[in-house]
């Protein structure tokens, strides 16, 4: 998303918070927050869907509401939005955005309780005087207690889905500074690491062009702060709060920069210590014989990994998690990569909670080359989501097989699915008499976050009909620590019933030691985006990188095979439990 269009749907997302603890009209409320989730997901960047006229064709998108796109786009801001602001205290509107505290919370604790900052909240919740109001109880107030460590934390670390989103966008500025000749995001993002500290970028270039490079890096338009500015090394402040560090280096010491750079610590230590017993020294200018000083790498990370004598390690796994032993013996698995998906499992339509037709995220995901998807909408128990009824899903089958025709002969198809909810009690939220007549079947949880769901999950297994467990965990980075659960009994039911596991791209939900385990265990895995809109798709060479820190080969994603694969998939589950 462009950094215009995020910062109006903030705009637009805070108006809509700061009138609702002002209590007003729910009409007016709701067409600002129909602004922001337009916006957000929009595909291209405002200004074009304003002046083009695409803007307006939302439904929901008023006159009001563009009028104020337009000032926007004018002045950068929108002087409503400035005026309101001020009507509340900045802590509270701070505390707006943590999960789990509503404008609704905070104008009862605000108006019964006097309370205008974030201290006064947090005693307002330890001394029980918020627990005593109407609505509120121990519960609530524990909730929200653990909503705030939460959001504190996701604060130090951000998800990696936007940390990627702002490295790119920075990247792409910086490779439009004159002498740059080479740039590429180096640190954890390069590891696809879960969460992000800061952003790290590597610039090659020769040296006369270096405090010309950091003079334009330091004026990128997202700066809120400029650190350090230096000859090798700048570090800013994005306005997001993420800080950004970028390094030049000679063309010739590209490789070991990168190298250095990309981390981890420890796989970086290990590497060392390696090349220490061999007689090399390895820093982020290349690879030296120890006794005579003579340089025998640098250019390339391959030729500095060759020189130790280790095959070139994939940077998603640079952990030390077993990686470098491998390496040396030339054993380093064949992972998974964005070449071999052909398909994508879990996406919404705007049948229920999405934003795009079924017809453009087939088009969209046809252009990425795909074999196939399945279109997942949830189903008729998320009332939030506007989840579909039998009869409703009867109606888009028909939407599937027209869009379906379109694409005769052209190696594409759309597979009629539902992301089904697992009741409380494990039951699914269809009859198996509807279920049948999916093509495939994802099957989540989607409440009761707070207990242990193992049976819950393993019953939903047990259905012939679902092949796929969405967000298994229950975790959703910054927003919940998901649910209690026996991993082994889950991997050891995925295994005897053929039901895949989900590793949800916008999630995070399974996190790579356990996909580990699901490789180890013979459990097979799909990689899904979950995508509410076509601009989350592309997001799928992130679920992939996911992947691929959890060490999954191509054998046990589901994503590889070819649609007969996918349909003997499910028909075997079927076959197996009888029902087929
Ligand atoms: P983050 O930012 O916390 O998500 O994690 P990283 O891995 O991006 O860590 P960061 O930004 O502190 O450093 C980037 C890479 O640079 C790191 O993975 C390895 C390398 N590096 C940084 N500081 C040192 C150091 O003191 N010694 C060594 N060997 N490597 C370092
Ligand atoms: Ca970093
Ligand atoms: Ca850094
Ligand atoms: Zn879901």
């Amino acid at each position: 998303m462009s950094r215009r269009n995020k910062e109006l749907a903030e705009i637009f997302e805070k108006m809509a918070d700061i009138l609702e603890f002002l209590g007003d009209s729910p009409y007016r409320i709701s067409t600002y927050r129909r602004a922001a989730t337009v916006i957000s997901e929009l595909q291209e960047d405002v200004e074009e869907a304003f002046k083009s006229g695409r803007l307006e064709r939302f439904p929901g998108i008023g006159s009001s509401t563009l009028l104020k796109v337009e000032e926007f786009l004018k002045t950068g801001t929108v002087k409503k939005y400035e005026d309101l602001r001020k009507k509340v205290p900045e802590d509270l509107l701070e505390l707006m955005d943590v999960p789990g505290i509503g404008p609704k919370t905070l104008k009862v604790a605000y108006e019964k309780l006097g309370v205008k900052s974030k201290d006064d909240f947090i005693r307002a919740l330890r001394n029980g005087s918020l627990e005593k109001l109407p609505g509120f109880g121990r519960k609530k107030v524990e909730k929200i207690l653990k909503g705030i460590k939460l959001w504190e934390r996701s604060r130090e670390r951000i998800s990696l889905i936007d940390a990627y989103q702002m490295a790119q966008e920075v990247l792409e500025y910086v490779k439009g500074i004159g002498g740059v000749i080479e740039a590429q995001v180096a640190g954890s993002i390069r590891r696809m690491r879960e969460t992000v500290g800061d952003i790290d970028i590597l610039v090659s270039a020769t040296k006369e062009s270096w405090s010309g490079i950091h003079e334009g890096f330091v004026r990128y338009p997202g700066v809120k702060e400029v650190l350090a500015k230096g000859e090798t090394k700048s570090s800013v402040v994005l306005k997001e709060g993420r800080q950004v560090d970028l390094r030049t280096v000679e063309p010739s010491q590209w490789g070991a920069a990168l190298q250095y750079f990309t981390g981890s610590k420890r796989h970086n230590i290990r590497v060392r210590d390696i090349a220490k017993e061999k007689g090399l020294k390895v820093n982020e200018y290349g690879v030296f014989k120890t006794d005579t000083g003579e340089r025998v790498a640098g250019k390339t990370e391959e030729g500095v990994y060759r020189a130790i004598g280790m095959q070139w390690v994939p940077p998603e796994i640079r952990e030390d998690w077993g990686e470098v032993e491998l390496a040396l013996e030339n054993k380093l698995p064949r992972l998974v990569s964005l070449e071999d998906i052909k398909g994508d499992f879990h996406m919404h339509t705007n049948w229920s909670d999405g934003i795009n037709s079924v017809e453009e995220m087939a088009r969209a995901c046809y252009e990425l080359g795909y074999e196939y998807i399945v279109i997942g909408d949830h189903s008729q128990s998320a009332r939030v989501a506007n989840g579909l009824t039998p009869e409703r899903y009867a109606e888009q089958w028909k939407v599937i097989e027209e869009v379906n025709k379109a694409y005769e002969g052209k190696n594409f198809r759309i597979l009629k699915g539902a992301e089904v909810d697992i009741l409380p009690d494990g039951s699914l939220d269809l009859p198996d008499e509807v279920l049948e007549r999916f093509d495939f079947v994802v099957a989540s949880i989607h409440s009761r976050f707070d207990r242990d769901n193992t049976d819950r999950i393993l019953k939903a297994m047990e259905n012939p009909f679902v092949n796929l467990i969405g967000h298994p965990t229950g975790k959703s980075y910054g927003y919940r620590e998901g649910y209690p659960l026996d991993m082994d009994r889950v991997l050891e039911k995925a295994k005897e019933t053929g039901t895949a596991l989900e590793v949800n791209t916008f999630r995070i939900d399974i996190a790579p030691e356990l996909i580990r385990r699901c490789m180890q265990g013979g459990v097979t895995v799909a990689i899904v985006t979950d995508a509410h809109a076509v601009a989350h798709l592309p997001y799928m060479k992130l679920g992939v990188g996911i992947a691929r820190r959890g060490w999954a080969t191509p054998d046990k994603v589901l994503n590889c095979r070819s649609l007969e694969g996918i349909l003997e998939f499910v028909s075997s589950k079927r076959k197996a439990m009888r029902v087929g």
